[in-house]
């Protein structure tokens, strides 16, 4: 029978089939629970399936940015390149799906609409926007930090008679740019890493920047058969290696201060860093995120690094990044950003000096001049942290919805976990290590606990779990110490919600590293699920279970 048919109860819902929900589907089924991943997407890969642009890749090495959980796997898969490009991380995707059998259980073109907590039986109806429903004891939401597209909206744009297309719904035929005019809006990881692909083909590129963004270049290379044969006879010491960095990179973060350093010897060490760590670059010095003067000393190589690329004085002064500390926005590792503007068929326009008032049916009227294009590419980022989770109305108890919660930022314990919302699980969640992390290492971290939960309460014969009040505004207070220690909210980021115009400033990710985190999660699960209720019945009728005031920590 098809699984569409079956209108039953699942012991768990997973919403998302990318990186989290697949390792969610393969670790719940192998405990022998009954589980459907629903999927808005016809394919499996989250945001790998959607963000197809030219020159997309990853900045963290491709075998750390894999899965751990089966050693078969690890030895089987051949990655060619040591930042694997997105449509190799698509072929491990789909190489993981048939490995493991994950298909038979995931419902594609399947978008959740809407979750209702039934709390006389504690579980979760859920419902697809075609009106199919679902009951779940559990709801796990595997939506990932960066799936909720972001385009601005400019006068006129609809008059614009080329191409309109966002870097993260890149479509899925190939598009040939030669001969085309194209303009980039945006200078992040994404249009920074498609800008020098593009502009090999384009006839023009022009590359709309409102933030010069910093950028490690990346020491990309092919794996060799023998670099792969090492990595592999000792991966589990790598694993452990990343498992216990707190970025879950692998990376050990030097110890000395910056500031300690001669400037001789820090000109040393960044120069290693910069030749082989990549996004590790953060991490050359231990006080690089924690202090404005180390900072600062990686500003000045980073700005020098620049200086020795870019030809032209006055684009190379526009290019540089300024007013914002290294790292405290997301960095890009970057395979020729910054030589792409040395070419003739390339050029920026800086919308700090001449913002963009309108589109016309040629392109793009900035106020000093019109830029005609073919082609427009949004690479304005997400709604990042939250986006993907409120998107869908998700009420829990008394019918109070997560976008009330959260309406003054969100409040989770260790990210994954709601109070007034029982059985409802989010990996990587805001208040989790999430995009401040290796995030598979942090996902699979998370999935592995939840699994360890749900054995818990299996054995303990339970059907609720529920984060406490007390236990939440105690967690999002410690994010927000840990933050208050770092740069991170000394400027406007996604980090901090300044990317959605009218989103809480709340700091979402939690600062305090993988490890740091493990070690929390683990002494929560050893002392009893500390900070949970954890409940043999549903708690409907008491009193205590009713929703509380969600008056928000947030300072
Ligand atoms: O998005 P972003 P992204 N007018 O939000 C600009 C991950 N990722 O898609 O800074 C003009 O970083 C905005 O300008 P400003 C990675 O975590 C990973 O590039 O707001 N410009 C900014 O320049 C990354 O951090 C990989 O002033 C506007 C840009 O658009 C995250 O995804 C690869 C604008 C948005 O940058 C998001 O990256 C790619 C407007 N109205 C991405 N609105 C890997 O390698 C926004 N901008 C794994």
């Amino acid at each position: 029978m098809a699984l569409e048919d079956v209108l039953t109860q699942f012991d768990a819902v997973i919403v998302g089939a990318g990186f989290a929900g697949l390792r969610a589907l393969y670790s719940l089924r192998a405990m022998g629970k009954r589980v459907c991943v629903l999927e808005a997407s016809a394919d499996a890969g989250g945001v790998w399936y959607h963000n197809g642009y030219p020159g997309a890749r990853c900045d963290v090495e491709s075998y750390d940015y894999s899965y751990s959980f089966s050693p078969e796997l690890e030895q089987q898969w051949r990655w060619t390149e040591r930042y694997a490009t997105q449509p190799e991380i698509l072929r491990y995707i789909a190489h993981v799906v048939e490995r493991f059998d994950l298909r038979r259980d995931i419902l594609f073109n399947t978008r959740m609409r809407s979750a209702c907590y039934d709390e006389a039986g504690a579980r979760w109806c859920i419902s697809a926007q075609d009106g199919r429903q679902w009951w779940a004891r559990a709801l796990i939401m595997c939506v990932g930090q960066l799936s909720t597209t972001k385009s601005p909206s400019y006068p006129d744009q609809d008059k614009f008679r080329g191409r309109v297309i966002h870097s993260g719904l890149w479509p899925k035929e190939p598009i040939d740019f030669s001969g085309q005019r194209v303009g980039i809006i945006g200078t992040g990881s994404s249009g920074m890493q498609m800008t020098p692909v593009i502009a090999e083909q384009a006839a023009h590129l022009t590359v709309f920047q409102r933030t010069a963004n910093y950028s490690i270049a990346s020491a990309n290379a092919p794996v060799s058969d023998e670099e792969d044969r090492r990595i592999k006879a000792s991966y589990r010491q790598r694993r452990e290696q990343a498992w216990n960095s707190p970025s879950g990179l692998g990376f050990v973060p030097n110890k000395q201060s910056a500031l300690q350093a001669t400037p001789q010897e820090r000109e040393q060490v960044y120069e290693q860093a910069w030749r082989r760590l990549g996004f590790g670059f953060a991490l050359a010095y231990h006080d690089i995120l924690l202090n404005q003067a180390a900072n600062d000393t990686a500003v000045d190589f980073i700005t020098r690094k620049i200086a020795a690329i870019v030809h032209a004085p006055v684009l190379r002064d526009k290019l540089t990044p300024r007013g914002h500390p290294f790292g405290a926005r997301r960095p890009s590792v970057d395979s020729g950003y910054f030589q792409a503007f040395n070419r003739d068929n390339v050029e920026l326009a800086d919308l700090r000096q001449w913002p963009i008032v309108a589109f016309t049916e040629q392109g793009i009227r900035t106020q000093d001049r019109l830029h005609e294009l073919d082609v427009v590419i949004f690479a304005t980022g997400f709604d990042a942290f939250t986006g993907s989770l409120l998107r869908p109305e998700i009420k829990g108890r008394g019918g109070l919805t997560l976008a009330q919660k959260w309406s003054a930022g969100p409040l989770t314990l260790f990210g994954l976990a709601v109070a007034d919302f029982p059985n409802f699980f989010i990996v990587g969640g805001p208040g989790s290590p999430s995009l401040l992390s290796n995030v598979l290492v942090s996902t699979e971290e998370q999935i592995d606990w939840l699994v360890q939960l749900l054995r818990h309460m299996d054995a303990h014969e339970q059907v609720e779990f529920e984060a406490r009040h007390s236990a939440e505004h105690a967690w999002v207070e410690h994010v927000n110490e840990r933050a208050r220690q770092t740069l991170y909210l000394s400027t406007d980021s996604y980090y901090n919600g300044a990317e959605v115009a009218g989103k809480p400033r709340v700091f979402m990710p939690y600062s305090g590293g993988v490890r740091g985190y493990r070690r929390l999660l683990q002494n929560c699960a050893a002392r009893a699920y500390e900070g949970f209720d954890l409940r043999g019945q549903p708690a409907a009728a008491c009193a205590d279970a009713r929703p509380q005031s969600a008056a928000p920590p947030h300072g």
